[in-house]
């Protein structure tokens, strides 16, 4: 099923067409309304008329995280605050989250690509879709809910955590799609051994997995266990959230929904497009958004593009699964972790230097996230008391910047490895 052929299907030409028409209108609207957008434009001497082929989106400038950092909170927001109506936000590299506001039409639109999203892994409006993603500012609750909704299914909003609920409703309500992080779903498979249940017997058949990196030897354990078709999906904040692009029943690589998202593939070190094939940083252009609008959006996400026809009749590109990340940020059971925001946490903390190791591990399909953080000199002492104030004060410093849970190890004063030249900071034990 397509949910919206007209689209999905364009032939490439006029595809084309209609991507040039709304990257010259982006353009335009976003050089009068982003005074950033603006200056950035007017640096390599470009104007909204300088827009006359496909080809020249690669002489736009890019945009990259820092520049959300630089203009926080709302300073690349193109329109005024009493148009939009949603705020959804996701970790910047420090403790500022990026924010991404949206308008009535971005989350129609928002929701016009969920619901062809969620057709294309194969749900209907026929089925029972849980959605485990969780609600709040990440974009996986919401945006699959609306997604849901607009296809006719029935939605169950139970979030993240409360595992045993979770399966008590998805047997007693009949859930046939679960929508939920990859390693969730391996969480669920587990508790429902522990407790007895074969969900074999119930009516799941579709899991719609994505927020973090997963493997086709993650998905061919996913299908076993729980058992279902495992199919991938991909989006970010910055761009809109879930929904940029989604595999169909094939799963031959995500199909990016172009009329929307105008998708490059970058050298992550020169910065110079590569052709079709080849494996690089995926970058995107929203050609339609209102309030967040983002030019040559740097993802760091690595991947390489399709742009022959699948079976399934789209003509859209397919992008491959996300091979690695060309920075340093984790994502830790489903939240987006810099390394950088754990030492902006540490420079905070009095008696405690800015040394530290952060060591992730994945026991039982679940995240663990340990740091270890040098103690100073002067506050280092035997008494467990204070040592014990000073752990729960990071802990909690820890927490309420990163958005998750951690433990926290205090070690002797220069006792973690010094490295000249690049620090060798995150110690990742886990197998995808
Ligand atoms: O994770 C949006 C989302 C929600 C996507 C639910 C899919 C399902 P952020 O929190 O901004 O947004 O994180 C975006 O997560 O740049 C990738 O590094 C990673 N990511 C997202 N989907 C996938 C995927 C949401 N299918 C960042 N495979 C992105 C690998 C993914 N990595």
């Amino acid at each position: 099923m397509i949910w919206n052929p007209q689209y999905e299907t364009m032939p490439r030409p006029q595809l084309e067409k209609l991507q040039l028409e709304r990257l010259q209108a982006l353009v335009a609207r976003v050089y009068e309304k982003v005074p950033f957008y603006r200056q950035a434009l007017q640096e390599r001497d470009l104007t909204p008329e300088s827009i006359k082929s496909l080809a020249d989106l690669s002489r736009l400038p890019f945009t990259v995280k820092q520049d959300f950092r630089d203009n926080y909170p709302l300073g690349l927001v193109a329109v005024p605050m009493d148009q939009v109506c949603r705020v959804h936000a996701s970790s910047g590299t420090t403790g500022k989250p990026v924010v991404a506001p949206y308008t009535a039409n971005d989350l129609r639109m928002w929701t016009e690509v969920m619901a062809r999203s969620l057709t294309c892994a194969g749900m209907g409006k026929d089925d029972v879709m849980q959605n485990a993603y969780g609600y709040g500012l990440f974009t996986g609750g919401l945006g699959f809910h609306y997604g849901g909704e607009r296809v006719g299914a029935t939605v169950i909003p139970t979030s993240t955590g409360n595992t045993k609920r979770q399966l008590m409703l998805l047997q007693d309500l009949g859930t046939t799609v679960i929508t939920c992080t990859p390693s969730y779903s391996l969480i669920l498979a587990e508790a429902a051994l522990e407790m007895g249940v074969d969900l074999r017997l119930s009516k799941l058949r579709l899991g719609i997995m994505g927020a973090e990196p997963w493997s086709e030897q993650m998905r061919a354990e996913i299908e076993a266990k729980l058992p279902i078709q495992a199919i991938d999906i991909y989006g970010l904040t910055e761009v809109v959230g879930p929904g940029v692009s989604v595999e169909c029943p094939h799963k031959c690589g995500m199909h990016i929904f172009e009329d929307h998202f105008l998708p490059e593939i970058v050298d992550p070190a020169t910065g110079e497009p590569l052709p079709y094939g080849q494996v690089g940083e995926l970058v995107i252009t929203t050609l339609t958004k209102e309030a967040l609008p983002v030019i040559r959006f740097r993802t760091r996400d690595i991947a390489s593009l399709n742009p022959e026809p699948c079976e399934c009749g789209r003509t859209l590109v397919r992008m491959s699964r996300i091979a690695g990340r060309t920075d340093d940020m984790l994502i830790i059971r489903g939240v987006n972790v810099f390394p950088s925001q754990i030492e902006s946490v540490l420079l905070e903390v009095e008696g405690v230097e800015p040394h530290y190791l952060i060591i992730v591990d994945r026991e039982r399909h679940l995240d663990d996230l340990e740091i270890w953080v040098e103690v100073s000199e002067a506050v280092f002492s035997d008494e467990m008391r204070k040592m014990e104030a000073l752990q729960q004060k990071v802990k909690q410093e820890m927490e309420g910047t990163l958005g998750i849970g951690a433990r926290i190890k205090l070690v002797e004063p220069r006792s973690l490895a010094r490295t000249e030249g690049k620090a060798k900071r995150v110690v990742d034990r886990r197998e995808l």
